[in-house]
């Protein structure tokens, strides 16, 4: 069993998407990070950083002590290899894979963030930091387009680099962001969307799973 701890943000659903894919069991622990739950002294022994999502994973392969792990991409990584699934097993494709990963990681889900604060939560508007963030998204958005033209998914099959970009990509709107001008990402995002396990990841809404599919 796995103690997932969430809440419906698009780090979130990177887990969440990998968890429905596979069907292993896991627990989802809400941690409200509007009420500020993430700096839950108990949530603080899993999650240092005081960011969803972290887990622990009760039955690791190795070892009798449950296994911990946080931040979305170490998370993906260590389910990847506890099931062999969602990653290559040869060298090329497994480091293709995770440079995009990688890549999500360090590049665009900041960028997105900063474009986020800066664009919708700020208390103050600083067109210079609007434009530096909304222009970096742009970029990385042109840069996904071109990895994706003629293909189904970011590298070979589908992996955890989608799974990782995706939910960053599906708020496209808020990032200033319009598919008109990435077709290939518009195609991509549609296929991934429409996956039954994709669907059932975005039924979790503020915690709670509704009975209709919440649109991404
Ligand atoms: N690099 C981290 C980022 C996680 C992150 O930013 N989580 C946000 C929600 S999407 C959070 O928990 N924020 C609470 C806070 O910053 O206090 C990861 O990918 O796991």
């Amino acid at each position: 069993m796995i103690d997932f701890y969430f809440w419906t943000t698009p780090n979130g659903y990177k887990v969440l998407q990998f968890l429905e894919e596979t069907g292993l069991e896991y627990r989802a622990i809400p941690v409200n990070i509007a009420k500020g739950e993430q700096f839950d002294p108990e949530f603080l022994k899993i999650s240092p950083n005081n960011k969803i999502p972290a887990i622990v994973d009760h039955a690791p392969a190795q070892g009798d002590s449950p296994i911990t792990v946080f931040e979305s991409g170490a998370i993906l990584l260590y389910l990847a290899e506890k099931t062999g699934q969602f990653i290559p097993s040869d060298l090329a494709g497994r480091h293709d894979v995770l440079q995009w990963l990688f890549w999500q990681m360090a590049g665009l889900g900041p960028m997105a963030g900063q474009n986020l604060h800066f664009t919708q939560y700020a208390n103050e508007i600083l067109p210079y930091a609007i434009d530096r963030y909304v222009a970096e998204t742009s970029r990385l958005f042109r840069v996904l387009d071109n990895q994706l033209a003629g293909k189904d998914y970011i590298t070979g099959d589908y992996s955890i680099a989608d799974m990782a970009v995706y939910p960053w990509i599906a708020i496209h709107q808020n990032l200033g962001q319009n598919l008109n001008d990435y077709p290939n990402i518009e195609r991509w995002l549609e296929h991934i969307a429409n996956r039954p396990a994709t669907m059932r990841a975005y039924q979790w809404k503020a915690g709670k799973k509704q009975a209709t599919p919440v649109a991404a």
